[in-house]
């Protein structure tokens, strides 16, 4: 086996978004577009000769083909030994589980997490740095700064090697270990919770439904639900990964996870529902007839946290991205700890966590997680629940009613528009930068705008600086708009328009949310002038 020495010419746009780089399958399969990347990657990174990398993916289609591209491009460039899961797969919290247990030096996740698969859909690819979480921003732009100038790369010629059967094998002088996918991140798991606990729930006959949505968790789902749990078999719906996801759209809200919805809300419903995304990093959460919004989730788990044996000694801090609800906020305030409002993107908790500063963390986009990893973990948050549920013996739905009759409510809504025109999209953010010092101090429809600005994060670890993070407007009684283009989308712009409300009083917690938010939609609606210049009078996907 010889280590070849490709000549190549860069490709524009290879610039990671919100997480890594995301593009048509059709994209990644001209010639090295995949091979630039990945050498993009190596070439910024320092001391890896020798030593481990994680490798894995969601198991969509281009995936096989994909990591036995980068199985010979790390054996060229000098690592030691590759972790790769078993045919392919490895979920996001369980490459960050792997790569903080065996001290790897990163990782490697092939995923575009919840958008679709197959021969014209998407694929993505990303690295995670030895803590296990996303690359931070300075080393997304060395590799996409490195991609703009590369001109060659290094592979290894070999044959394939067979990814199916579990065991060591050497691709040139560098160790592959094809793994269980699963059984690290089981473990992790049965330390964080109290299994005996859950086991006993279903025993008692607890009913779940749990959507993998034909993506990755499906595996890790039947082994810790069924076969450690002892969940009767067939909790686990859709639980063969697919390359094309079966046709669906690997996004665990309530407009794709339908069938799982439509059990929840109808006659003979389990008592919990859930589903995980395409890469199993997000969550959604059901009680019988009832949605779960994610910021509500992370409020509800953050206040109850300490009925987790992994969380019993309390939490040190709670973070959220800035467009979530301020619900998690209300608890952190109660228990005395502080509260994290960070950028859109999960890399951004990293250093809070590292640190020690924060314990859980959250986004609205059905994102949860703990220190126990660096990325957000759908299954750590459905067994939270399950360890709750065990603990409190009260149906979901009497679980969060309680929090807001405790806490009040933050009426909750995301709207988006997706496809839109790019150049609207970015004048419709223009248009909103340039009136936020008009708006301060308005009354705007009887909203008094109390601050309106673009959002700026400092770092509190490392004191970087990320600005234009989204545009606030920030009402006088905590109400709040805010407007983000996406960092994930492939196909034009995706304008995200999130609106909160807050509710003490609990006779009035019981309105549909986009009848709470009525006025706050409408403003919003005008305030951007959405219509006229997206030309869209109505959102793609409100959850
Ligand atoms: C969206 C969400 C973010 C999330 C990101 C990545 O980003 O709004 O909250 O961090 O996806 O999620 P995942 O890792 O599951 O793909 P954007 O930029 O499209 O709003």
């Amino acid at each position: 086996m010889s280590v070849s020495i490709r000549q190549t010419t860069p490709y524009e746009g290879q610039k990671p978004g919100t997480s890594g780089l995301r593009k048509k399958v059709s994209v990644f399969q001209q010639p090295n577009y995949l091979e630039n990347f990945v050498q993009s990657i190596f070439d910024s990174l320092e001391g890896f000769q020798g030593q481990t990398l994680v490798l894995g993916g969601d198991g969509r289609y281009f995936n096989r083909e994909a990591i036995q591209v980068i199985l010979k491009m790390a054996a060229a460039n000098g690592f030691g030994r590759v972790l790769v899961g078993q045919g392919g797969i490895l979920s996001t919290p369980a490459v960050s589980c792997i790569i903080r247990k065996y001290r790897a030096f990163g990782g490697i996740v092939l995923s575009a997490s919840h958008n679709p698969g197959g021969p014209s859909e998407d694929f993505g690819i990303k690295y995670n740095i030895s803590a296990g979480g996303p690359a931070p921003e300075a080393v997304t732009e060395a590799i996409h700064a490195r991609s703009q100038v590369i001109s060659q790369y290094k592979i290894l010629e070999a044959a394939d090697l067979d990814l199916d059967q579990i065991g060591a094998t050497r691709l040139g002088a560098m160790a592959v270990e094809v793994i269980d996918p699963v059984a690290d991140y089981a473990e992790l798991m049965g330390r964080l919770f109290d299994f005996e606990k859950i086991r006993a729930l279903f025993a008692g006959g607890f009913r779940m439904r749990f959507d993998a949505m034909h993506a990755v968790t499906g595996p890790y789902a039947t082994r810790i639900l069924e076969d450690l749990l002892g969940a009767p078999k067939g909790t686990v719906i859709h639980g063969t990964p697919l390359p094309d996801f079966g046709g669906g759209h690997p996004d665990p809200n309530l407009v794709h996870a339908h069938d799982l919805v439509a059990e929840m809300f109808g006659a003979n419903a389990p008592d919990f529902g859930a589903a995980s995304d395409g890469d199993g990093d997000r969550n959604m959460i059901l009680g019988r007839g009832f949605y779960v919004t994610p910021s509500d989730s992370l409020a509800v788990l953050a206040a109850n946290a300490t009925l987790a044996p992994g969380y019993a000694a309390g939490l040190k801090g709670i973070a959220r991205s800035m467009p979530t609800s301020q619900a998690p906020d209300r608890v952190a305030r109660a228990l005395g700890l502080p509260c994290f409002e960070t950028p859109t993107g999960w890399k951004f908790f990293g250093n809070l966590l590292d640190a020690g500063m924060a314990t859980f963390c959250g986004e609205e986009s059905f994102g949860t997680g703990s220190d126990h990893v660096r990325e957000k973990d759908g299954l750590w948050a459905v067994l939270m629940w399950l360890n709750l549920l065990a603990e409190l013996k009260r149906p979901v739905d009497g679980i969060v009613r309680a929090h807001w009759a405790r806490y009040g409510r933050n009426y909750y809504s995301r709207h988006d528009y997706e496809g839109v025109d790019s150049r609207a999209a970015e004048g419709l953010m223009a248009h909103l930068r340039a009136h936020l010092a008009v708006w301060s101090g308005q009354s705007l429809n009887g909203f008094t705008v109390a601050q309106a600005d673009d959002f700026a994060y400092t770092d509190p670890v490392d004191g970087s600086i990320s600005r234009k993070q989204g545009i606030r407007v920030i009402f006088t009684d905590g109400s709040r708009i805010v407007y983000r283009l996406s960092g994930t989308g492939t196909e034009g712009a995706t304008l995200r328009v999130y609106i909160e409300r807050f509710e003490a009083d609990p006779a009035r917690h019981d309105q549909d949310p986009q009848t709470a938010l009525a006025g706050l939609i409408t403003l919003a609606g005008q305030l951007a002038e959405i219509e006229h210049r997206t030309g869209r009078s109505a959102p793609t996907v409100i959850t």
